[in-house]
């Protein structure tokens, strides 16, 4: 079997590349898709659950997909530089494959938001790296300006190629399961991912490889759910910050995805969130980040609701690595145990 290439070898026919394009890839996807059955058996009885680990991914999250085919279409334009703004996840992939790609990178983050893991990977991989004393939104405002001009080419999600590449996920998950699921569970940001998925569920369709697609279910945290809410949200908050996001770019699209695919966006809460992103490690030995366990949150509260038929099957993207935000996890877990270099005392300890 010929080794993994990476998703714009792997899925070439459906992505706008041609033998022109110069490929940036760190063979991105070919991420799992696992059964979770005893969080199933917990939370979701009557449905057969999938997990898709993108952490997985070569930095750790699902932008990756989208990244290389970024990435390798502006290398192709012969740009002078990538620019992005970033709650984290974003930046270090925007890092990570510009500086494959030789081209110098800069990334906007909010100040003192970013998680540690994803914050480290973006210096690591030398971008430069500006903290603006604002928000996601605010961020991503500015570097829209910025990128008006020819100077600077934008990667973030309004790059109609960072959704191409994302897509590649569901045209995966339908090739690791034999068909597409019932339903498909995703956190939602910026809402990129949604609807990247959506368009590659369609086509998939439409090239005959699945008969039918899935109900796309979407969603936010509750202190940062314009979506839902129908409104923009001023001053997003949640302990997920890759979500922390008030106005996102897609929504346009992420209404559409809903609307055709008779799915819909919903909101969960922080306390919801960090119960699914603990149940998934300990349950089912499954360590992603705060966002991702959103999906399984929202899983979770739509089940109590009675909204799944019998035998449904239900796929959640993970979207990132639980590693990228180390410090959540020290925060929330029991602390660990200190005790001397003996085996008395660590015996004493076992039986306290
Ligand atoms: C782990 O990195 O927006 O709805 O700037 O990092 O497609 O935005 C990240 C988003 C879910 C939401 N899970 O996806 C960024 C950024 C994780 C994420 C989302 C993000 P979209």
């Amino acid at each position: 079997m010929m080794p993994w290439r990476g998703v714009i070898e792997e899925f070439r026919k459906f992505l706008p590349v041609t033998e022109q394009t110069p490929v940036v890839t760190l063979c991105e996807g070919n991420t799992p898709l696992i059964r979770a059955n005893r969080l199933a058996k917990r939370i979701c009885p009557h449905v057969e659950l999938y997990l898709k680990v993108e952490g997985a991914n070569p930095t750790g999250s699902f932008k990756d997909r989208g990244m290389t085919l970024a990435v390798s279409k502006a290398l192709e334009k012969n740009v002078r530089a990538v620019m992005c703004a970033s709650t984290g996840n974003t930046s270090a992939a925007a890092a990570a494959y510009g500086g494959r790609a030789g081209l110098p990178v800069y990334v906007l983050v909010p100040a003192g938001k970013v998680a540690l893991g994803k914050l480290a990977q973006a210096m690591a991989h030398g971008a430069i790296v500006i903290q603006i004393e604002g928000n996601f939104d605010q961020a991503l405002s500015i570097v829209k300006d910025l990128c008006a001009n020819e100077e600077f080419e934008l990667v973030n999600s309004l790059n109609p190629f960072r959704l191409e590449g994302q897509k590649t996920a569901a045209l995966e998950v339908c090739d690791q399961l034999g068909r597409a699921p019932t339903y498909h569970c995703l956190p939602v940001g910026n809402a990129g991912n949604i609807s990247a998925y959506w368009k590659g569920y369609k086509e998939y369709r439409t090239a005959g490889q699945i008969a039918e697609c899935p109900k796309m279910m979407g969603f936010q945290a509750q202190g940062a759910a314009p979506i839902v809410r129908g409104h923009v949200v001023e001053q997003p908050q949640t302990v997920a910050t890759a979500i922390r996001i008030g106005n996102p770019a897609s929504w346009k699209l992420a209404e559409q995805a809903v609307a055709e695919s008779s799915g819909a966006i919903r909101m969960v809460t922080d306390e919801e969130i960090l119960d699914a992103y603990q149940a998934l490690a300990k349950e089912e030995g499954v360590f992603c980040e705060p966002a991702s366990a959103a999906s399984v949150a929202g899983l979770t509260k739509c089940s109590q609701a009675g909204l799944f038929p019998e035998g449904a099957t239900v796929v959640c993207t993970l979207t990132g690595h639980g590693l990228k935000d180390p410090d959540i996890a020290v925060e929330i877990s029991p602390k660990t145990l200190t005790v001397k270099a003996t085996r008395e005392d660590v015996l004493a300890l076992l039986r306290s």
